[in-house]
């Protein structure tokens, strides 16, 4: 059973200033300038931290393969310890990791408390031999291998090789390194005692890093792929020849071409997102949850951040699959106020928003120390609860005993009205049924103010931070419709789901929906200046029309129907202070976050012409027959 004694609202004072930028994308990725700079900061104090040695070492797999890890541990290393290991497709750059491993690093908790380290370059990357595949799926023949097999062939020869070692081990990481975690759980060593799946992509079709609802994640497909994949060991970031990358994608008019045009050679996985424009096995089949035991028998801290700009549909999924198999009470959920990674930082704030304690700190130190310390080392009791969640608005954590929380005041719909209204309220009789605006494929809605579009991996990117953005510049574009609530009288809490129902048409054959759930932050004295009349962010996503009716099949719309669109906008839990308004912008791209969808059908939208791309004009409906709504779980506290 699991304790649900834990119960905290923790606003102590914190032992270190961590000196981390609030995102790790590649938590120890050894090329991404942006993410170098984010390890190097001003250290606010300095204190003694326990001295690491380091030893590098080829495993053996089973096939004759072999594994490079670096293995570092206490120099004055008396007792025996577990193993903790991490396994990821970026490098491991020694420099990187003594900072990591300081008292004051993004592992240093762990580190003073004492634990083997192993760092492992997954096969066919850095020094490791073999071939690399991206997200490798489950082997298909007995003798095969694959990144479970891998794993298990390297705790075997650990805890057999590993002088002074317990016998126990753990894997985890961040993003690729949280989804080598879960598929570490496929056939676990009996060594592997815990893993922490954080931040780990679950589908990349749905909901991950390359696509959301069949929706092409342009840049960021692009920006890594190119990077991991162009010499298949290393990474090399992609030179852009502009730093405006708005301007550089809308250049692009042949996307299937990028990577001959570019790198002068066919990347394995642009070719693989351009054949597969359907949601086929390909994606399916990297797909964690659907690979991991269905019983839950290895010990998870799945971690996610609200404001993950890359995979925060993965753990949450991840979760909620798993859940359906955890009756021995293995499973358990983290979600915070933070970006990729952010939890490995301080994290006080997120972007302009203070967040009332140092919640990546209280993470490091209260929640992940005490995992792997009783799962490792046998100490300590588990007071962990099933989901511990932070609450943005009122800035506090929850201890829950389900996600989403069990107790609900009930499921409200925030109806679309006319005039731009938002309300509880339903659509009445004789408003005006419908909203509409003109969609240009030439000049896309960008998802950023244009000066801050800057390819992510190049340095002095704040895609790191981009959910935080003010989204109040937009509404007030012809292309981007808007609704907002009166001045709420009192706070109104949301937890749990976050759904669009879209009632919307198009004078095309495809076409886009985005649509954003955002807090409006009041104009007078109670909003801090750089808040004030602030448009945040809480719940967001895009759905790519052909895929209404099925993802692996999709359809042209027929143009001027009008077709109810179902957008999972995920979850959240937050407090709408009274006096802020709730506001939701409905718009048709969301460049080059999104690719651009030629809002007229053809097969393959990255094979799309330069004639293709159409300007069409949409229109989303609010009759009381039709009536648009985002659906919210408004929240009673369990505690
Ligand atoms: N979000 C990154 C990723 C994970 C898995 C595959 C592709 C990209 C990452 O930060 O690792």
């Amino acid at each position: 059973m699991k304790s649900h004694k834990y119960h905290r609202k923790w606003n102590g004072s914190v032992r270190f200033a961590a000196a981390l930028a609030a995102t790790l994308a590649f938590s120890f990725g050894s090329l991404s300038p942006v993410l170098a700079d984010a390890t190097t900061g001003p250290v606010a104090k300095q204190i003694e931290s326990r001295v690491y040695v380091s030893e590098d070492v080829m495993l053996p797999m089973r096939d004759g393969v072999k594994l490079h890890a670096q293995v570092w541990r206490p120099a004055d290393q008396m007792a025996e310890l577990p193993i903790i290991m991490m396994r990821s497709p970026y490098g491991f750059s020694k420099e990187r990791i003594t900072v990591a491993l300081k008292a004051d690093g993004s592992y240093g908790y762990l580190a003073e408390d004492g634990y083997i380290f192993v760092f492992q370059d997954i096969r066919g990357r850095f020094s490791s031999e073999g071939d690399y595949v991206t997200l490798r799926p489950k082997k298909t023949t007995t003798d095969g291998i694959d990144e479970s097999t891998d794993t298990y062939d390297s705790i075997d020869w650990l805890v057999k090789n590993l002088a002074k070692n317990n016998g126990k081990a753990a894997v985890t990481g961040v993003s690729y390194g949280g989804w080598t975690a879960a598929m570490a759980t496929i056939d676990p060593h009996p060594a592997l005692k815990a893993i922490s799946s954080q931040a780990s992509p679950e589908d990349m079709f749905i909901g991950d890093d390359f696509a959301h609802n069949g929706a092409f994640r342009l840049d960021y497909a692009w920006s890594w792929v190119s990077a991991l994949e162009s010499d298949g060991k290393t990474m090399k970031p992609f030179q852009f020849e502009s730093e405006d990358a708005y301007d550089w994608y809308l250049n692009q008019t042949d996307l299937a071409t990028l990577d001959q045009q570019h790198l002068g050679r066919k990347v394995p996985s642009w070719q693989n997102f351009v054949e597969h424009k359907n949601y086929d096995d390909y994606w399916k089949r990297s797909r964690p949850s659907h690979m991991m035991p269905a019983k839950v028998a290895v010990p998870n801290l799945i971690v996610a951040g609200w404001y993950d700009q890359e995979d925060f549909y993965g753990p949450l999924e991840i979760y909620k699959n798993q859940e359906k198999g955890d009756d021995n009470g293995l499973n358990y959920l983290v979600v915070g106020p933070w970006n990729h990674g952010g939890w490995r930082g301080e994290g006080a704030s997120y972007g302009p928003f203070e967040l009332g304690s140092e919640t990546g700190t209280y993470f490091r130190s209260k929640v992940e120390l005490p995992w792997f310390q009783y799962w490792l080392k046998g100490e300590g009791a588990l007071e962990q609860p099933e989901a511990l969640i932070f609450q943005t608005g009122s800035n506090q954590w929850q201890s829950l005993e389900t996600w989403p929380a069990k107790s609900q005041a009930g499921v409200r719909n925030l109806y679309l009205r006319a005039g731009g209204r938002l309300s509880f309220e339903p659509p009445q009789a004789g408003e005006a049924p419908v909203a509409s605006f003109v969609s240009d494929p030439a000049n896309p809605v960008p998802y950023r103010q244009r000066a801050d579009i800057k390819p992510f991996m190049t340095k002095g990117s704040t895609w790191s931070t981009w959910l935080a953005d003010d989204q109040s510049s937009f509404a007030s574009r012809n292309d981007v419709l808007f609704w907002e609530s009166d001045p709420l009288p009192a706070d109104v809490t949301i937890s749990g789901d976050v759904a669009a129902k879209l009632f919307a048409s198009t004078t095309g054959s495809d076409a886009d929906w985005v649509v954003k759930l955002l807090d409006v932050y009041p104009t007078d004295e109670s909003s801090p200046a750089e808040l004030s009349g602030r448009q945040r962010m809480i719940a967001n996503d895009v759905f790519r029309g052909r895929f209404y009716k099925s993802y692996e099949n999709p359809e042209p719309l027929i143009p001027g129907a009008v077709l109810g669109y179902d957008i999972d906008l995920h979850y959240a839990s937050h407090v709408f202070k009274k006096g802020h308004r709730i506001a939701v912008q409905v718009q048709s791209s969301w460049f080059p976050l999104i690719s651009r969808n030629p809002q007229s059908w053809v097969p393959n939208i990255l094979q799309a012409k330069a004639a293709d791309y159409q300007v069409q004009t949409h229109s989303i409906y609010h009759s009381p027959e039709k009536a648009s709504a985002i659906s919210v779980r408004i929240a009673e506290n369990e505690e």
